[in-house]
């Protein structure tokens, strides 16, 4: 069994709603067990400005299966929360990031790990440091360090 990271987001519909949907799908995932999820977050877009609020999490999951059967799993998780890919950047009733996979730095076409943006992205930091402060990003310092650079004017824990 291998750990791995997934961060959560949704600015459509109902976004607290559609992240605890999609935490208990993630928790059904084949050969994979839900060992915590963070608190939730609201936070302002990043990327695009002119689009609603979204709200983001990270849960840590121990699993058996590959990087990519993992992957795979994710999207079948947003096709089936009504993801439309669309604008880069823009609005998403589902957004399902690999983030880290413990001992995995790979690239290819369809999965580059860990995440290439993560570290810029305070929505994805925030959560992940509520779960895991002295993971540490290969070739780069801590999340708790990283995330102590970021501006996080305008993020909000959810009750
Ligand atoms: N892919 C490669 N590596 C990975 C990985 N580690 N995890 C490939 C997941 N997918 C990975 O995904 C496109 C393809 O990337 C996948 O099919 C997979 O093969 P996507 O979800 O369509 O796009 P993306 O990479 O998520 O980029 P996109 O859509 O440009 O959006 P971002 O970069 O994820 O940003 N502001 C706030 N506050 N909170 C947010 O959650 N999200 C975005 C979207 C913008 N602003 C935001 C938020
Ligand atoms: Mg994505």
């Amino acid at each position: 069994m291998t750990l791995a990271y997934i961060a959560l987001g949704s600015n459509l519909g109902d976004p607290r709603q559609q992240l605890l949907d999609a935490i208990d799908r993630l928790a059904e995932l084949p050969d994979t067990r839900l060992l915590q999820r963070s608190p939730l977050y609201r936070t302002p877009p990043w990327g695009v400005l002119e689009q609603p609020p979204f709200v983001n999490a990270v849960v840590q999951v121990d699993t058996a299966l590959s990087p990519h059967a993992l992957l795979d799993g994710l999207l079948d998780i947003e096709r089936r929360a009504g993801r439309v890919r669309a604008e880069r950047n823009g609005p998403r009733m589902l957004d399902l990031d690999l983030l880290h996979v413990d001992g995995v730095q790979f690239d290819d076409a369809r999965l580059t790990l860990p995440h290439p943006r993560m570290t810029e992205r305070a929505f994805v930091l925030l959560p992940l440091n509520d779960l895991a402060p002295t993971l540490q990003l290969p070739g780069q310092a801590t999340v708790a360090e990283l995330l102590a650079r970021l501006d996080l004017a305008g993020c909000e824990r959810l009750p």
